[in-house]
């Protein structure tokens, strides 16, 4: 489509034949698969971030009964893989994408079901928000999965799941599906049909190895990651729990007045628990309100317990238990908590990070 700067010559052009050269120019161009920037330039570069998608909230209400019909209708097997089911941007149209980088699913596994092996490049994280009973093997090593705990399944490890108590189980899946998609990165391979394991160990062999706060097992340490692949609630909630305490004491500890917040990371780089996807968990008390911020890149929170405001741009909305939003490319944000407020966050910035696009405002407290 012709926008103003294309045919804007006709009028400008200082001759009926210097428009008509224009004119032939222009369809050269066309014909030859090219585009001139000077028609272009503001869609291309934008003076800031024009996110595809919109500040969007999911209730846990809908999605929860939602995942349960799924799991009473539709099987889960080879082929289909899991029964995921995507939250969907409303402005990103055709794809199931939460944001233009991160793809956030509600997975649910009936009683006594498996969800079979499989590997792919994407990276993957499981958070639980209720529940219990499934393991999720990694690699061959059965990993307990309960309410406020982080599981990680790396890029291109085989993981497959299962539910081994009568009981149904839910819960979100974070991968950077659109990510790789853009960066044409993506490559799939299904693993075994039997499961590699049944077993339901309480603990996994990764945090066996790496589970201990400042212990690096000495016959790993030529690795530059761990392997540990699951970040237990106990150790989320003291830690953040502490924080506040020594905030009440007269400690400085914590992102902001009422506000503590941790970062699942590594223990042996101190980096991101995952490479292309930041996972963190926050803890308001009540009455807290955050500082409005922007960030660049795209983030997803799931309230894990409590109720708040967020401010989305010019979208307020109260989230409760299991809620999820997503927070849209330098979309100003803002948490007020009405009760103690704890949520768990993950987002794309370790990529903007790596390619120096990082960026964040923070609006002084008015
Ligand atoms: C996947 O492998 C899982 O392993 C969840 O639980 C969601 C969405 C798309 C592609 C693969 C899982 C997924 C997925």
């Amino acid at each position: 489509m012709p926008n103003e700067a294309q045919t804007d010559f006709e009028t400008t052009a200082s001759s009926e034949k210097e428009a008509q050269l224009l004119r032939s120019l222009y369809a050269d161009f066309e014909s030859a698969s090219l585009t001139p920037l000077w028609t272009q330039r503001e869609g291309l570069m934008p003076m800031r971030p024009e996110p595809a998608a919109v500040p969007a909230v999911w209730r846990w209400s809908t999605l929860y009964p939602l995942a349960q019909r799924a799991g009473e209708l539709v099987p889960v097997g080879r082929g289909g893989e899991r029964r995921a089911i995507a939250l969907r941007n409303p402005a990103i149209p055709d794809e199931p994408y939460a944001t233009p980088t991160l793809w956030a699913a509600i997975q649910y596994l009936g009683p006594w079901e498996e969800a079979p092996s499989h590997r792919h490049t994407q990276t993957a994280f499981r958070f639980v928000i209720e529940g219990e009973g499934v393991w999720t093997n990694v690699e061959g090593d059965a990993i307990a999965m309960c309410r406020g705990d982080l599981l990680l399944t790396p890029s291109w490890h085989f993981h497959e799941h299962h539910n081994s108590t009568g009981q149904p189980m839910a819960w979100i899946d974070g991968l950077d599906i659109p990510l790789v998609k853009q960066l044409d990165a993506g490559f799939f391979e299904f693993g075994p049909d039997e499961m590699s394991t049944h077993a339901t160990p309480a603990r996994s062999r990764n945090e066996m190895l790496w589970g201990h706060p400042g212990l690096t097992p000495i016959g790993a340490r030529a690795e530059t990651r761990s392997t540990l692949a699951a970040y237990r609630w106990i150790h989320t909630d003291r830690a953040l729990s502490e924080q506040l305490e020594l905030e009440l004491a007269g400690h400085p500890v914590t992102v902001e007045p009422g506000h503590a917040a941790v970062r699942y990371t590594d223990p042996a780089s101190g980096a991101d628990a995952l490479r292309t996807i930041r996972t963190e968990f926050h803890r308001l008390r009540a009455g807290t309100v955050t500082r409005t911020s922007r960030t660049v890149g795209s983030s997803v929170w799931q309230v894990f317990d409590g109720e708040g405001t967020v401010t989305l741009g010019d979208r307020r909305e109260v989230v409760t238990r299991g809620d999820l939003f997503a927070v849209p490319s330098w979309v100003p944000f803002t948490i007020e908590a009405t009760s103690s407020f704890d949520a768990f966050r993950f987002s794309d910035e370790p990529v903007y990070e790596a390619l120096g696009l990082a960026r964040t405002d923070l609006q002084p407290r008015t």
